[in-house]
């Protein structure tokens, strides 16, 4: 039996501590905490409340000790891109502004006067997303010049957890590739873009791949919970865990459904052609340098939104019953961006039914109806552009992540598409955050053996296009 490791994942909306240890060949997970995020307003923005976040995994940690669980490491993983500086003395500049905050509005295309869109997407591959680090860095250079001239440490939101877990300030690869300030090519800050940017190159540390021992717990820290452990560095980037986690990628597009979908294949090289350029595919650093080409999809966020707009008197569980139910037809662009961040999502949704000359949705049913199908959609899309780009058909979609639990989604994908569509791990982030350190600890030898764990010990449920669900 090995020693149980933790595996911290947060996302958007939740966030959980997962302990796991290899056992009779196995990998043997355990929910031991769960917890929830949220937006917050503050000072005018839509922010990430990390001293609560971190208060939580605190609070998880204890949560183990009381269950008799004294793990051996832990490995933090959340969403990308957001960040926050430090001052000379370590002090918090910045709060963690959201990347949904309208502050980046108009900075893409600010920056594309000072470098272009085709030399940014050659040199570092990243897809352009408006809330990139990179526009967000431009929009506190404009908003608060003062505030990047004092900055001396960039921190990720991983990063930042960890410096307050170790008092290690440490800047890991996969969540710095999503800042769309790393060269695909050379894995390093790209300096002459910061520049060019005017961002001061000083405050970005050395980039550290996963699986890198950080270190031990701070002393105050391992005194009040009782025991010490190791950090180690997972993918801190959520999705560059899920990824990991994919049982099989052999002629398989994936999708880690979530707050968001991601939709690609896993390479071992970016492709930076003008055709992923033209569909915004992504070159995302992986694990082992592996790259996930991929897209970003709105994802279930929508559903959420819409969940929140009926004051969650349904559960997710409900919409999806009461969208199998309704006769509705209707389908909207999930990614046009005014659903990044709407007043409210069903109205949204009805707006935008309605000035595409479309029957608007009314009742919860529809709405949600409207959702999952738009989502298929975009799906169907993306599936298109990635057989066209790599000139190759795709037999098989491996839904991963939370969002792979909802059954109609994958059936109505089998039949749209008339691929198998396979779903789980659920767990696949949690999952990927533990591989990596039980890689670090030499428990597991590679990638390969990881995902050949993975198939062994996590069952998945395929659904086809014409005969249904089956396990
Ligand atoms: C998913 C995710 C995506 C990233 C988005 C914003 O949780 O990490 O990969 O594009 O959130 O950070």
């Amino acid at each position: 039996m090995g020693k149980y490791r933790i595996a911290v994942d947060i996302g958007a909306s939740s966030g959980r501590l997962m302990a796991g240890r290899l056992a009779n060949g196995k990998l043997e997970l355990r929910e031991v905490y769960r917890f929830e995020n949220q937006l917050v307003q503050r000072g005018g923005h839509f922010c990430w409340d990390v001293a609560a976040l971190f208060a939580e995994v605190k609070q998880g940690l204890h949560a183990c000790r009381d269950l008799g669980i004294q793990p051996e490491s832990i490995g933090i993983d959340t969403w990308a891109v957001d960040f926050v500086l430090l001052g000379e003395n370590d002090e918090l500049l910045t709060e963690a502004v959201a990347y949904r905050d309208p502050r980046t509005d108009g900075m893409m295309e600010e920056v594309f006067e000072i470098i272009s869109k085709e030399r940014l997407y050659l040199e570092t591959g990243i897809q352009f997303q408006k809330f990139n680090t990179i526009y967000q860095l431009y929009a506190l250079k404009k908003s608060h010049p003062d505030i990047l001239a004092r900055a001396k440490t960039f921190l990720m939101i991983p990063d930042y957890l960890n410096y307050l877990l170790t008092g290690k300030k440490a800047n890991e690869y996969t969540n710095a590739t999503s800042t769309q300030l790393v060269n695909a090519f050379t894995k390093k800050w790209d300096l002459d873009l910061l520049e060019k940017l005017g961002i001061p190159a000083e405050m970005f540390g050395e980039i550290h791949a996963p699986k890198t021992v950080l270190g031990s717990l701070k002393q105050e820290l391992a005194e009040e919970l009782g025991f010490d452990l190791q950090v180690i560095l997972p993918a801190t980037h959520d999705t560059g865990s899920a990824v990991i986690a994919v049982p099989e990628l052999q002629d398989t597009i994936y999708i880690s459904s979530g707050t968001w979908s991601l939709i690609g294949v896993e390479n071992h090289f970016p492709i930076c052609v003008t055709k992923a350029l033209d569909y915004n595919f992504t070159n995302e650093g992986g694990l082992d340098y592996r790259y996930r080409f991929l897209k970003n999809i709105m994802g279930l966020w929508m559903i959420q939104e819409v969940r929140r707009n009926y004051d969650s008197v349904y559960s997710f569980a409900q919409l999806v019953e009461l969208a199998k139910q309704a006769e509705f037809d209707s389908i909207v662009n999930v990614d046009d961006a005014r659903f990044l961040k709407p007043d409210h999502m069903v109205t949204a949704i009805q707006q935008y039914c309605q000035e595409t000359n479309q029957p608007l949705p009314h009742t919860p049913g529809e709405v949600a109806k409207c959702v999952f199908d738009s989502l298929v959609v975009s799906y169907q899309k993306a599936i298109g552009e990635i057989e066209e780009i790599f000139e190759q058909k795709f037999p098989k979609v491996n839904v991963i992540g939370g969002g792979c639990q909802n059954e109609l989604l994958n059936q109505l994908l089998a039949d749209a598409t008339g691929k198998e569509v396979v779903a789980g791990p659920v767990e696949a982030t949690a999952i990927g955050n533990l591989v990596a350190q039980l890689m670090a600890a030499g428990e597991i030898a590679g990638l390969e053996e990881a995902r050949t764990l993975i198939q062994h010990s996590f069952a998945v449920k395929t659904f086809t296009g014409t005969r249904g669900s089956r396990v």
